[in-house]
């Protein structure tokens, strides 16, 4: 699909973080001790999955190559006491500015934003414990042991907001392309991928000793706030800069009606946008057209107290000016401006009660949901009758198996709880 190749700023991918090992079932054998102690070792917690910020990155562009990423299981437990050895966790690099959702839900997990920040997306499974941990005076030799626990699943859109201070906006063909190549020191990065001209390109400037990050800024036309021409993908990316370099064609015919164009564009997307402190480039001034233009455009713009500045991105002409206008409107605002995306609120949830869970049914069979029960059957080997002696007991324990009662479960009726289906009996 070529259209969604378009974008290289979001990525979908599908983590799975390790399972735990199971825990291991093992007595102790030691000469002239017809019955040795239980000796059977932890398996080992899966890996985490985990986002990391690499400064190095722009894009998203590996993760859409590769979604899928899945840590290491944690290493069963042995005889001998001897426990499982962790899975390693699995570091998945992404570039700043990464916003991560989860996306069943679309809750915001992580804000990326500063180098080596990082979020774990996807958690290990506990490693199961070895039937030494079972032993009591009841029972000095049980026969069971826990399985691992399933490592979390998961899939994640990431959305790519870039980071710049100062954001180069304008209709097509304004030169915001031009302006950026003939400032900044370093061609971007991202210049090796095929669809560049429709991702926003960053550079850096260097004004007054100060490293200012610009981003050109493509695809704003009209309705571009309703997505025409995709330019709502475009806007996001405005959210972040603090400074807008507002470009016109000085050369076109009504330069005035391009510039309430693209501000009105902003209005209707956000309100925070409209009011983002905006200069003026008045550009294309080697051509006679544009200088005569600025004659009267720039009264214009005086008597609006909109700050304008004629300049040359061809000739570079006016371009200094420019920039330096832009880092003290930088230096003006409040230092640490959040910029980020406060439009979510952080979500606060109540602490969830682990132990809690629902019955429901399913057709002829139930089903229980929650999270503490559908942990202790995933981790509950059914291959070991003492295990499932010990399950009923749990089951007991929590309230489960009169709730179950209580809606009517039978003998040889299904129960299923997680992945596992059991058949009910008194
Ligand atoms: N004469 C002149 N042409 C320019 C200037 N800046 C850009 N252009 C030309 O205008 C056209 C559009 O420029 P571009 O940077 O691609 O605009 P963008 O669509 O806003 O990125 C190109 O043909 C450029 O060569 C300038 O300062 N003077
Ligand atoms: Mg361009």
């Amino acid at each position: 699909m070529q259209d969604e190749s378009l974008f290289f700023d979001e990525a979908k991918i599908f983590v799975t973080a390790g399972n735990g090992g199971n825990g291991c079932v093992s007595f102790r054998r030691e000469k002239f001790v017809p019955h040795g102690g239980p000796n059977g070792g932890h398996g080992g917690n899966g890996g985490d999955v985990i986002l990391v910020v690499n400064p190095h990155l722009n894009t998203l562009f590996n993760l859409r190559k590769h979604p899928h990423w899945q840590a290491e299981r944690g290493a069963h437990g042995q005889g001998s006491d001897k426990h499982g050895k962790n899975g390693a966790d699995l570091l998945v690099p992404v570039p700043r500015g990464t916003l991560a959702r989860d996306a069943e839900t679309g809750e915001l997990i992580a804000d990326l934003v500063r180098a080596d920040d990082r979020t774990i997306v996807a958690r290990g499974g506990r490693g199961g414990r070895g039937n030494a941990a079972f032993a009591s005076s009841t029972n000095q030799a049980p026969r069971w042991a826990e399985k691992g626990e399933p490592g979390e699943e998961r899939t994640i859109v990431l959305e790519l907001k870039l980071i710049a201070d100062v954001g180069i906006i304008g209709l097509p063909n304004a030169g915001k392309s031009t302006f950026l190549a003939s400032i900044t020191a370093a061609r971007p990065k991202i210049a090796a991928y095929p669809f560049t001209t429709l991702a926003p390109n960053l550079g850096v400037a260097i004004v007054d000793n100060r490293d200012i990050v610009l981003a050109d800024i493509p695809g704003l036309i009209e309705g571009a706030h309703t997505g025409t021409g995709l330019g709502d993908k475009f806007l996001r990316h405005i959210e972040r800069t603090r400074v807008l370099i507002h470009l016109l064609d000085g050369a076109s015919d009504d330069p005035l009606a391009a510039f309430e164009t693209i501000n009105r564009e902003l209005a209707q997307y956000s309100a925070r946008l409209a009011e983002k402190p905006q200069i003026v480039g008045f550009n294309k001034m080697d051509l006679p057209d544009a200088q005569a233009r600025w004659q009267k455009l720039q009264k214009t713009f005086a008597k609006r107290k909109i700050e304008a500045g004629a300049i040359s991105g061809a000739t570079g002409a006016g371009v200094r000016d420019l920039l330096r206008a832009a880092a003290q409107r930088l230096s003006d605002l409040p230092r640490e401006t959040p910029v980020a995306v406060e439009e979510e609120m952080p979500v606060i949830r109540p602490a969830e009660d682990e132990s809690a869970f629902v019955v429901a049914r399913e057709g002829h069979a139930f089903r229980v949901r929650g999270k503490k029960v559908e942990r202790v059957v995933a981790m509950t080997n059914f291959d070991q009758e003492e295990a499932i002696l010990r399950l009923h007991r749990v089951f007991k324990g929590m309230g489960i198996t009169d709730a179950l009662t209580r809606a009517g479960v039978r003998e040889g009726d299904k129960v299923r709880i997680g992945e596992v289906e059991l058949e009910w009996r008194d």
